[in-house]
């Protein structure tokens, strides 16, 4: 479980060129922070977590999107 500003704050750690988006090679520079992300969304990797939520398309997720990920599998709290 997570709040807004826990993500809001890993987010922005994970987003290393800090365009606003965290790529998939941002999210495997930082594993640690990854596994969170991961956990909060319930899925286990980064390729499932973009596929899954529709994302592949440019490969990187905003944080609107992640936060709705998030609600979507009931971890924001
Ligand atoms: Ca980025």
């Amino acid at each position: 479980m997570a709040t807004e500003q826990e993500l809001q704050s890993l987010f922005n750690n994970l987003d290393r060129d800090q365009d606003g988006k965290v790529s998939i090679n941002e999210l495997f520079l930082s594993p640690g922070l990854s596994a969170i992300i991961l956990s909060e969304t319930n899925t286990t990797s980064p390729q499932e977590l973009l596929s899954r939520y529709g994302l592949v398309e440019d490969g990187s997720i905003t944080f609107e999107e992640l936060k709705e990920v998030v609600e979507k599998a009931n971890n924001l709290t």
